[in-house]
């Protein structure tokens, strides 16, 4: 059995963002930590093979650090007796004047260069396959170049490259972009991928995955990241996701929130919501925490007790960093029975309630209004779609006007 590490989009000297000051020294420290994991996974599954594929370093030519972080995350790889193999991506690629072109490997670490290219691993059967990006923009399909392997020997492809996805329709990004039915018609057992930070199987049968990135770099890269753990026996090829990042990012957004009157069981809720998934070990969550919609707990949760709140549920969860956005949680009113009222509140409201329904009168008004303050891009718009908009601000303006105009039963507006 043939046992294989794959990991990608190290980006090994770029930065990972702290969105809260408490995970300001983990961030900086996240991708190397993470490195250091990958060294030691390899040691503890004593792996054959190690294969990055591409933006292993954020830049081409990376900070000094970044560069000996490799060295010794290689000089690891290899005393736990793996071969390390690097296919170049579009942060990284392979240029003159590159960290690529100028590091002179040890044995045991092979980096391909541009022009697809394939060695034979005789000793493991197997057939390796790859190529460096040579420039930030490939045009070129690099997985439909790749070299078959020979006669008897498994293949397997280590590539940077793009697909299309669901959430992109354009096909054709300069990233080496290819396709899922080129992968699966091309002779390999196992691709070996990189460039979407999202971690996921592509196929099982050419087993196709995307490592994703092994630490994400904000919020938005949100749930377990880590690295692969591939397994090939004759024909069969097993690979499983191993989250290891030191620093995990989630975003969560609760609502519904309308019985929930004590923060105990805002706390369940939100534990709930983060059982079930597997981070690893020592990972320090940070979570960006949305609460919307009508709610008691608004109360303790407005204006400076925010911040307070913020704190105190952190503690609660045991979270390392918490971003608490509560903009869109409102007092438990009625928002119709609220407009009718003679007052600032209601007048606003009933404005608001207008708003909503898209009521043509309100909405020229306005357009009048803001016309020399609008965006240029909105006032591009045609004349329907840009009312629209205007209209979808009822909502958070409603929010607004409920959180700053509402002081409470018995305290008037
Ligand atoms: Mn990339």
């Amino acid at each position: 059995m043939v046992r294989i590490l794959h990991a990608a989009d190290l980006h090994l000297g770029g930065p990972v963002a702290a969105p809260d000051e408490q995970v300001v020294a983990l961030a900086q420290g996240a991708r190397e930590e993470g490195l250091r994991r990958l060294v030691e996974l390899a040691r503890r599954e004593k792996v054959d093979l190690v294969l990055l594929a591409g933006d292993v370093f954020h830049t081409p030519r990376p900070p000094l650090g970044a560069q000996l972080a490799l060295q010794e995350a290689c000089e690891g790889w290899c005393q736990a007796g793996a071969r390390v193999f690097i296919a170049p991506g579009n942060h990284d690629p392979f240029i003159p004047g590159s960290v690529w072109d100028t590091w002179r490997p040890g044995q045991g670490v092979h980096v391909f260069a541009p022009g697809p290219s394939g060695l034979e691993l005789a000793e493991l059967g197997l057939w390796l396959a790859g190529a460096a990006h040579d420039s930030e923009h490939v045009g070129q399909d690099l997985a439909a170049a790749l070299p078959p392997p020979p006669p008897g020997l498994t293949g397997l492809a280590l590539l940077h490259a793009d697909l299309p996805s669901s959430r992109r329709d354009d096909a054709h990004h300069p990233y080496a972009p290819t396709r899922l039915e080129v992968l699966r018609a091309a002779p390999f057992a196992y691709w070996a991928l990189g460039h979407w930070h999202k971690p996921q199987e592509l196929c099982s049968r050419p087993r196709v995955v995307m490592a994703g990135t092994h630490q994400g770099a904000h919020l938005d890269e949100d749930g377990p990241r880590g690295a692969w753990l591939v397994e090939i026996e004759g024909g069969a090829v097993e690979s499983r996701l191993v989250p290891l990042a030191p620093l995990g990012f989630l975003d969560l957004t609760l609502s519904g929130l309308e019985d929930v009157a004590d923060p105990g069981r805002l706390v369940e809720l939100v534990r709930e919501r983060l059982a079930g998934r597997d981070w690893g070990q020592d990972c320090a969550l940070c979570l960006r925490l949305r609460l919307e919609g009508p709610s008691p707990l608004w109360r303790d949760l407005r204006g400076e007790q925010a911040g307070e709140g913020g704190r105190a549920l952190a503690r609660s969860l045991d979270l390392a960093g918490l971003v608490l956005d509560v903009s869109g949680l409102v007092p438990p009113l009625d928002p119709e029975e609220l407009a009718r009222r003679p007052d600032v509140l209601g007048r606003m409201l009933g404005l608001v309630e207008r708003l909503a329904r898209g009521d043509e009168e309100l909405l020229a008004e306005l357009e009048a209004e803001l016309a020399g303050d609008l965006h240029p891009l909105l006032r591009e718009l045609e004349p329907a779609e840009r009312r629209r908009l205007l209209g979808e601000l009822a909502g958070p303006v409603r929010s607004l006007a409920l959180r700053h105009l509402w002081q409470g039963p018995g305290e008037g507006a």
